[in-house]
C-alpha cells in the first residue's frame, strides 16, 4: 500500500532559524533511502537531511534561503510501506568532525518517519556545494572549506572529493595544492583568474601543436619572474661608429676560417666593466628581500634562439677573458645550443644576461629579468642615423639598448648611471683598459 510520507527537520538541540543552504531533489524525483534531500546549516554545524524512504517526491515545501527550526516540514514522499526507514540512520561524520553531544533521533510524525543526519564542527564558515561540475554536487564542510580558505585554495576548483558522496576531504585540499605546486602554477597568490577556454575550430580550421619542453619550462619560468619582480626598462642609444670600425679593422685581418668577432663580444666586455662599477647590478636578492648577494665573479648568460626555443648558456669568468676567446666561446656555446647540445651545467651560474635581437632587426623592446639575476640588457639593430654636432649633421652608427632591471634592488637613477657607463664603455673601447 503506497502512502505519503512527510519529511520534517528533526530535532536539532534548541536550535531555531537553521538557513537552508540547498534543496538537492525536486517534486518527480525518484529517491532512495538516506539520499540527502537538503543540506541545512546554522553557525556552527552542518546538516544533510537524507531521506527516511525510498519513493517519488511529491512537494518540496523549503527553498535555499529559508529559515527552518525543528518540525518544518521538508517533503512529502509517496511510497510503499515496506520502504520507510525503520532504524535510526547513521550520522555522516567527517574528518575534522565533532558529533553532536545529543545524537539526533528520528522522529515520527503523523506515523511517518523522519531521519536526520547531523555533523557539528567547530568552525563557523558556511557549507560548501561545489557545483562546478555539471549533473555533480560535491560537499565540504565548515573545516575543510576554512582549511581551504587558509591555503587560498577556491574549493570550486576540486571537482571531485574522496569522501563519501564525494565530499571534499582536507586531504583532497593538500592533493589539490601539490599538484598545482608541481604544474609550476600559484594555486592562489595571484588571484589571477584563468583565461577561458575557447574553441576556435568554431570559428575555421585549426591544428594542434605541442609546445616543446624548452618552451614550456620558459614559458613557466618567465610568468614567475613577470609576478614575482617589479621590472623596469630603461632605453637608450649609443654611438658605436669607432667600435664598429675597429671590429671590422680586426675581422680584416683574420683568415676565412677564423671566427668572426660580432659586436656582441665587445658588448660583452663593456657590460662586465659596467658591473664593475656598480657591483649592485652583479647580485641577487636573497629569498627574504632582507639581503643583497654581492658576487665577486663575471659570469654571463647569452640568450641564444633556437629551433626548440630559446636557451641561456653562460660564459663564465668573462671579466678573464679577451675579445678572441670570448668569440670562440660564443660561437661553441650557441652552436651547441641550436644543436640541443647544450648540458644543465653550461646554462648556470649567470650573474646578467644579454637578449640580443640585434641581428634581426628592432628598435626596442623590454627584456625579462632572468631571476635571480637583477638586470637584463636587451640589444636590437644598430643603424646609421644623423647626429647633430654642434654644427651639422654626421652619419654616426647608432645601437639601440634596453636595461630591465629588478626596481627592488635598483632605483632609477642607478638604472640610468649604469646605462652612462655602459655608453660610455661602448662610445670608446679604449676605456675598457682603464
Ligand atoms: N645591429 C646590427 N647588426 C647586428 C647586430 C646589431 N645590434 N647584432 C648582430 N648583428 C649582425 C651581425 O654583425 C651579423 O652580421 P654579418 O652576418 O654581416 O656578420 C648578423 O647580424 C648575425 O649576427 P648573429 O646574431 O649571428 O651574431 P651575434 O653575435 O650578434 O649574436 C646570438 C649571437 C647567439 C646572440 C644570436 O645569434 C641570437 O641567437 N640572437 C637571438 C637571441 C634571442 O632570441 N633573444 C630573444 C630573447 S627574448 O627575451
Amino acid at each position: 500500500m503506497a502512502l505519503l510520507i512527510e519529511i520534517k527537520v528533526p530535532d536539532v538541540g534548541n536550535v531555531a532559524d537553521i538557513d537552508v543552504v540547498d534543496v538537492l531533489v525536486k517534486p518527480g524525483d525518484q529517491i532512495k533511502l538516506e539520499q540527502t534531500l537538503a543540506v541545512l546549516e546554522t553557525d556552527k554545524a552542518s546538516m544533510d537531511l537524507p531521506s527516511s524512504a525510498t519513493g517519488t517526491v511529491q512537494e518540496i515545501f523549503i527553498k535555499p534561503g529559508d529559515k527552518v527550526s525543528e518540525g518544518t516540514l521538508i517533503a512529502t514522499v509517496l511510497t510503499g510501506s515496506d520502504e520507510v526507514a525503520d532504524s535510526k540512520p547513521e550520522p555522516v561524520i567527517e574528518q575534522a568532525a565533532k558529533p553532536v553531544e545529543k545524537a539526533p533521533e528520528p522522529i515520527i510524525a503523523q506515523g511517518h518517519a523522519v531521519a536526520s543526519k547531523v555533523e557539528t564542527r567547530s568552525e563557523s564558515l558556511p557549507q560548501v556545494i561545489n557545483s562546478s561540475v555539471p549533473g555533480q554536487i560535491a560537499h565540504a564542510t565548515p573545516a575543510v572549506r576554512l582549511f581551504a580558505r587558509e591555503l587560498g585554495v577556491d574549493i570550486h576548483k576540486i571537482n571531485t572529493g574522496s569522501g563519501r558522496k564525494s565530499r571534499i576531504l582536507k586531504e583532497d585540499v593538500k592533493n589539490f595544492v601539490k599538484k598545482i605546486m608541481a604544474e609550476g602554477a600559484s594555486p592562489v597568490g595571484s588571484g589571477i583568474p584563468a583565461m577561458p577556454a575557447v574553441d576556435f575550430s568554431q570559428f575555421g580550421e585549426i591544428e594542434e601543436q605541442q609546445l616543446s619542453k624548452i618552451k614550456k619550462l620558459t614559458g613557466k619560468n618567465l610568468s614567475r619572474v613577470w609576478l614575482n619582480l617589479p621590472m623596469v626598462t630603461y632605453h637608450d642609444e649609443v654611438d658605436i661608429t669607432e667600435m664598429e670600425a675597429f671590429r671590422n679593422a680586426l675581422n680584416a685581418e683574420k683568415s676565412k676560417d677564423d671566427i668572426k668577432i660580432t659586436g656582441l663580444i665587445f658588448i660583452i666586455k663593456a657590460l662586465t666593466a659596467a658591473m664593475v662599477q656598480f657591483p649592485q647590478f652583479n647580485a641577487s636578492l636573497s629569498v627574504d628581500g632582507e639581503k643583497l648577494l654581492l658576487k665577486k665573479y663575471f659570469n654571463m648568460g647569452i640568450a641564444v634562439d633556437t629551433p626548440n626555443g630559446l636557451v641561456v648558456p653562460v660564459l663564465r669568468n668573462v671579466d678573464r677573458k679577451g675579445i678572441n676567446e670570448l668569440s670562440v666561446e660564443l660561437a661553441e656555446k650557441s652552436n651547441k645550443a641550436r644543436l640541443g647540445k647544450l648540458m644543465p651545467a653550461d646554462m648556470q651560474g649567470g650573474c646578467i644576461t644579454i637578449s640580443s635581437l640585434g641581428g634581426i632587426g628592432g628598435t626596442a623592446f623590454t627584456p625579462i629579468v632572468n631571476a635571480p639575476e637583477v638586470a637584463i640588457l636587451g640589444v636590437t639593430r644598430a643603424k646609421m642615423q644623423p647626429v647633430w654636432n654642434g654644427k651639422e649633421f654626421i652619419p654616426r652608427l647608432m645601437l639601440p639598448l634596453d636595461l630591465t632591471y629588478d626596481h627592488r634592488v635598483i632605483d632609477g637613477a642607478e638604472g640610468a648611471r649604469f646605462m652612462a657607463a655602459l655608453k660610455q664603455y661602448l662610445g670608446d673601447i679604449r676605456r675598457l683598459l682603464l
